[in-house]
């Protein structure tokens, strides 16, 4: 079995992100599955381009993205993606759709494919915060679910994707009364995730 696990890049003037921080720690092997790790440009464009490209290329069984959700106190399992791009920050290349479907004709939305709530009960019993969202938002992330998803689908791929969002951690919150977690413990909630799905059908 193979997972292909993301995170991306900094964005929004933070000088690290903790999804990639929490992926680039995982180990070579979960569960005796190969672990392909892979950087995102936090880029509507790019992401739209490349991601499909990298599933095809590495034809993973599971997909598992992650990404930064400053402000959120606990770990969040994305139940939906949506087929919009809507953002009034801009992106690191600057920009700032509004109102833009992720791909022109492709259905409104999809769910993740991915186990949430065996994750979230795993990540709970391993004492680390987690639970449901409804909206990974309308920024790059959701767009990244949403192009893994409607890759898997239009591919005719038997992969399971989804998202999984992460606080700030400690290290970017010192000066800014938000939220904030452990980095270490982001690194284990995403390892358990990846554990968990590789050892569910
Ligand atoms: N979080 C952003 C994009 C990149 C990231 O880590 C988001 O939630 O859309």
């Amino acid at each position: 079995m193979k997972v292909l696990v993301t995170g991306f890049e900094p964005f929004g003037g933070e000088e690290i992100n903790p999804s990639w921080r929490a992926v680039e720690a995982l180990p070579d092997s979960i569960g005796g599955a190969e672990v392909i790790k892979e950087e995102l440009p936090v880029s509507f464009e790019k992401v739209r381009k490349q991601l499909p490209k990298l599933i095809v290329k590495e034809a993973p069984d599971v997909i598992i993205l992650t990404g930064q959700a400053g402000g959120r106190p606990n770990i969040t399992v994305e139940r939906v993606a949506i087929n919009v791009m809507d953002s009034t920050m801009p992106d690191n290349d600057g920009f700032k759709p509004e109102d833009e479907p992720v791909f022109e004709g492709a259905p409104d939305a999809y769910f993740a494919t991915i186990p949430i709530k065996e994750i979230i009960k795993a990540l709970r019993n391993a004492g680390i915060p987690a639970a449901v969202s409804n909206t990974a938002g309308t920024y790059v992330c959701n767009t990244a679910m949403f192009t893994a998803l409607h890759t898997v689908a239009v591919s005719g791929m038997e992969a399971r994707a989804g998202f999984i969002h992460v606080p700030f951690s400690h290290e970017q919150a010192l000066d800014k009364a938000r939220p904030s977690m452990a980095q270490e413990t982001i690194n284990e909630a995403i390892r358990l995730a990846v554990e968990k799905v590789v050892g569910t059908r």
